[in-house]
């Protein structure tokens, strides 16, 4: 921060306010995490200075010497890391990749098919106030409502009868492994394009901690900041004989210039996930998430599910007598940050809702393990029988911080 702390204070003055938010507190936001210190350096490069239209040795302007380069590098790794056939990591984030599949290969009015929000679906699966449910025809399966599981006969069902152009299989708030098998056989009955959106599992997936879907799907998307552990932005991966298509959906389709510096940080990235040490995270992740709801279910916490097999947990907070919302707030005063979620069949409205979504990228990045959910699960029991306790959600958030302090966050000094 030396030079904007001069030009520019007031700026400079709020990162290093949330540099110290994300050091002390406990981020649970299951889209979320810390990315490498080499990965914060590459995204603040002067690559940021650079427009580059076009892929490489195809581009619009000249002076591509050493961005064509960094964006082969991002390509061969991410391909390699994932046993893809072909990749495009030019989409600024996971709704433009969405987006670009949908341009590639549907045309507004026809149907599409995703998990609904309301039962852990991203918005741009098809819901309603996203663009890819009013320029689509979004058609929507659903939990079961007795395991919460994702009903596969309701897919095949509605598939059977809507015949979509593209099967979207993927979350945002589904705490169990996605049986990609199904969604290939339903895709292939139905002659649908099957796209899966592996945005929050990306990094178990590379680690292999969930079952890829890259070699059953015909397009992979993911945003690459999530579980995968680097910079903002979005990736997509895909059979050889879609490239094509993709490839234009994406520029001149949708984008300009790509992101050059992030292009750059997804490479160091996807070296970083090739490694030992990222397989050991991404289990350990997994690990983490299993022993904290193992912890929160002996508290009485109502787990969509029962329970976990990835990163994320979803917790129906209503038998605690609070709703979402009041408990993600008192959650944070105490130095535990997540968001609040509606949970399948919730009866209250999105914005105020009965459940909180936690996962634990995060925590597993700082070397946080067993004792440290197990401290987690008190403290977010303690919280939830004092959410109106100021003096006690304070007292919480002094023991938070010196948790933390034994866990340096990747790229924050300590
Ligand atoms: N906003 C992301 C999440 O929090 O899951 C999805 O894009």
């Amino acid at each position: 921060m030396e030079h904007v702390k001069v030009t520019d204070s007031e700026i400079a003055e709020l990162i290093e306010l949330e540099t110290a938010r994300q050091r002390d507190k406990i981020r649970l936001i299951p889209s979320e995490n810390y990315v490498s210190s080499s990965v914060l350096e590459v995204s603040g490069s002067v690559l940021t200075n650079k427009y580059s239209e076009g892929y490489a040795k195809k581009r619009y302007y000249e002076g591509q010497q050493y961005i064509d380069q960094i964006e082969q590098l991002a390509i061969q790794r991410a391909k390699s890391l994932f046993g893809a056939e072909a990749a495009n990591v030019q989409p600024y984030s996971g709704s433009p990749a969405n987006l670009a599949v949908y341009f590639a290969f549907a045309q507004p009015g026809d149907p599409i098919m995703g998990l609904a929000l309301d039962h852990g679906g991203h918005l741009t699966h098809g819901w309603g106030v996203s663009i890819t449910g009013a320029y689509y025809t979004p058609i929507r399966y659903e939990l079961n409502p007795d395991t919460h599981l994702i009903d596969y006969d309701m897919v095949r069902d509605l598939a059977k009868k809507h015949r979509p152009k593209i099967i979207m299989a993927g979350a945002t708030a589904y705490p169990r492994i996605i049986d990609f098998n199904i969604f290939a056989e339903v895709a292939r009955e139905v002659d649908a394009l099957l796209c899966v959106d592996m945005a929050h599992i990306a990094g178990l997936v590379a680690g292999g901690a969930h079952p890829s879907p890259v070699p059953l799907a015909d397009v992979v998307t993911t945003t690459t900041h999530k579980s995968l552990r680097g910079p903002r932005g979005g990736m997509i991966l895909m059979k050889k004989k879609h490239r094509k298509a993709i490839n234009k959906a994406v520029f001149p389709g949708l984008q300009g210039g790509p992101h050059n510096h992030t292009t750059a940080g997804i490479a160091v990235a996807l070296k970083e996930a090739a490694t030992e040490e990222f397989k050991t995270y991404a289990h350990n992740i997994v690990a983490n998430a299993k022993h904290l709801a193992e912890k929160l279910n002996e508290k009485g916490f109502k787990l969509v599910s029962g329970g976990t097999d990835n990163h994320l947990v979803l917790i129906d907070v209503s038998p605690r007598n609070v709703t979402g919302k009041v408990y993600a707030k008192a959650l944070d005063t105490a130095g535990i940050v997540c968001n609040y979620n509606t949970v399948p069949f919730d009866p209250r409205p999105p914005f105020d809702p009965s459940g909180i979504r936690i996962g634990t990228p995060s925590m597993t990045s700082r070397g946080m393990g067993k004792p440290e959910m197990e401290k987690l699960a008190d403290w977010m029991d303690q919280v939830a029988n004092n959410v109106e306790n100021e003096s006690e959600l304070t007292r919480i958030a002094g023991e938070v911080k010196e948790l933390c302090k034994n866990f340096p966050a990747p790229g924050i000094p300590a």
